[in-house]
């Protein structure tokens, strides 16, 4: 049986959201802007179909914006209050709910695409209802009840788009009539469409968002007509219609500026993807879809824009270490939560003069090594005479890790069990559920480098004792366990209460955080181009928010050693060794 692959993507996806926290916008001109950092300029990023309407596009100013469309409503994506940083994580709940609904839908293959996006192999689920009744009695069925069964479908045959409302579901019955009657594929089809509304409706009902799809045999195909009848309605694209809707669709230049291009030029400049590009090229798409929910790569960056340009060798140290314990942070999160290793980082910055990147092999995620890597890279670009000064200035820093293999090394099973242990001890399960730390409340961070940690090396491992313990009453006056590594030396994090306007990093304990995914808004396009194979837009598990203990502990348990015996590594062994012994007793007993 052909594949029947569905495409589903959110409609206005920004907009749907505020609009849900405001219900009296639901049907206005509205959009969704960011501000700038600094607050110099705001863009609209989503806009919503009635405003659309108007002429605003994604891009504008609220100055251009507002000149094509005067009543336009205006929501902010809102900051992080401690950091000029977009907060994103309203949209990414948002974005869970849907991806809740369809994880829960049986026999299709999920793979999410972005944030707002994804495909669906629904092959098996269309088999499983044609199993439950003959072609004929579904026929039937769908025409005697086309107006219910398939309230938002089109068929793309390149007339569609002139189709008015009564001639559309005129043109269903026929195509069910006609040529489903005569072609199990295209009745495969029609079966597909029809899940697909009522997954959609489904949505709908349970998150009030709308969203929209392209049916066909491929995936290629199903993008390529999931905007063609949008907001809140799907199409369908029967095989004999495919080359003349591709025709007409912008994309197909692409494809036939492709085709001009010498293959053994395509083979040199995407070696990974030529396969799938000659495939494409010939309107054949066989890629299947990957049940997936991670994300394929991680990234952190940060913009620096106009008068925050970095021009200081000491501000851009201090942007390179905030970033790469943040970094360094959320690749252990992400070993924890999906049991995998990225083994290639690929560090990034923009100045003045051009962008710059470079790829290295991610031998250990302790940030120090980070910070190491991307400070002698960028200073090899700093052509400032004068020794405290950086030029040109900088605009942006990126991290970004990639090439996962599945597994954690041991040496992580073994920190990350004694960090969670000591959490684990320092809260009630009651406060651990319900009490994580304030966003808002002010915290700094300080990174102490592999030298000092050190001489460091046995107080470190006392801070173990700070831990705010919930029957402390001045807990958060103490500095508190975030991180510990080892590559034979111990690197530890601290965090306090204490104000430090220089150091505005967000801080929470092991596995409590925020999402917060920077790249997506301020350098979207640049790194969904600049990163292979990336899902940039996507980015963050849905798993990887607010996981409850018990969860996490599961998660941790199992791949955790379950003794001390287990661990081959002498350096372990030896750096267990120190422990002071309230702590060496918790990993004993593990
Ligand atoms: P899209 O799916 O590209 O667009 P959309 O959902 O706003 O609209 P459409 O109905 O045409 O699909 O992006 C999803 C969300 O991602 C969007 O609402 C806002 C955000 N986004 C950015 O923040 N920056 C960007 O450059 C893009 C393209 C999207």
């Amino acid at each position: 049986m052909s594949r029947i692959i569905a495409l589903i993507d959110m409609d206005c996806f920004y907009a749907q959201v505020e609009q849900r926290i405001r219900p009296e916008l639901w049907g206005k001109p509205m959009a969704v802007s960011q501000i700038s950092a600094g607050g110099s300029a705001s863009i609209m990023l989503a806009i919503t179909y009635e405003a659309r309407a108007f002429g605003v596009k994604r891009g504008m100013s609220v100055k251009e914006a507002k000149k094509v469309c005067p009543s336009l409503e205006i929501c902010m994506v809102p900051n992080l209050p401690t950091m000029n940083k977009a907060d994103l994580s309203r949209y990414k709940s948002a974005s869970d709910e849907v991806f809740d609904i369809l994880t829960k839908q049986e026999s299709i293959i999920l793979e999410k695409a972005s944030v707002d996006e994804a495909y669906l192999d629904i092959t098996e689920a269309v088999e499983i209802a044609c199993n439950a009744e003959s072609p004929e009695q579904i026929i039937e069925r769908f025409m005697a009840h086309a107006a219910e069964l398939f309230p938002s479908t089109f068929i793309a045959d390149g007339e569609d788009e002139k189709l008015e409302s009564d001639q559309r579901l005129a043109r269903i019955i026929k195509w069910l009539d006609e040529d489903c009657r005569m072609d199990s594929l295209q009745l495969n089809l029609a079966v597909g469409a029809y899940l697909i509304e009522k997954i959609r409706k489904e949505i709908f009902t349970k998150t009030q968002f709308q969203c929209s799809a392209g049916i066909g045999i491929n995936k290629i195909i199903a993008k390529l007509v999931c905007a063609r009848h949008k907001p809140n309605q799907q199409t369908i694209i029967p095989p004999q219609f495919v080359a003349k809707v591709y025709e007409m669709t912008p994309i197909n230049s692409t494809m036939a500026d492709l085709q001009m291009v010498p293959k053994e030029q395509i083979l040199h400049e995407f070696p990974e993807q030529s396969i799938w590009l000659f495939k494409i090229m010939q309107g054949n798409d066989d890629e299947p879809i990957r049940p997936r929910l991670q994300q394929k790569s991680l990234a952190i960056s940060k913009n620096f824009p106009g008068v925050y340009k970095l021009r200081s060798v000491a501000g851009v140290e201090k942007w390179v270490t905030n970033l790469s314990a943040e970094f360094s942070k959320r690749l252990y999160e992400d070993q924890v939560v999906n049991q995998r290793t990225a083994l290639n980082l690929t560090i990034s910055f923009r100045n003045d003069e051009g962008f710059y990147n470079k790829t290295v092999p991610l031998n250990s995620y302790v940030n120090i090594g980070i910070i190491n890597n991307l400070l002698s890279f960028m200073r090899s670009y700093n052509k400032a005479g004068d020794k405290e000064a950086w030029h040109p200035p900088i605009k942006n820093i990126s991290m970004s890790a990639s090439r996962f293999r599945e597994g954690v090394d041991s040496q992580t099973k073994q920190i990350t069990l004694w960090a969670e242990k000591a959490i684990q001890r320092s809260l009630t399960p009651d406060e651990s559920e319900t009490k994580p730390r304030e966003l808002n409340e002010p915290v700094t961070s300080k990174c102490v480098t592999s030298t000092e940690a050190k001489k460091k090396r046995s107080d470190s491992f006392k801070t173990v004792d700070h831990i705010p313990q919930p029957s402390t009453s001045k807990q958060s006056e103490q500095p508190e366990l975030i991180q510990l590594d080892s590559d034979d030396e111990i690197g530890y994090e601290i965090v306090s209460s204490k104000n430090d306007n220089d150091l505005k990093m967000e801080r929470r304990p092991f596995y409590y955080r925020d999402v917060v995914n920077d790249e997506f808004n301020e350098n979207y396009n640049e790194i969904q181009t600049s990163v292979n194979d990336s899902t940039m837009h996507s980015e963050q598990n849905p798993r990887e928010k607010d996981i409850p203990l018990s969860e996490r502990s599961a998660i941790m348990s199992r791949y955790m050693p379950k003794n001390l015996d287990d661990l081959k590594n002498q350096e372990i062994k030896d750096m267990i060794e120190q422990l002071p012994e309230d702590v060496r007793q918790v990993s004993a007993q593990m």
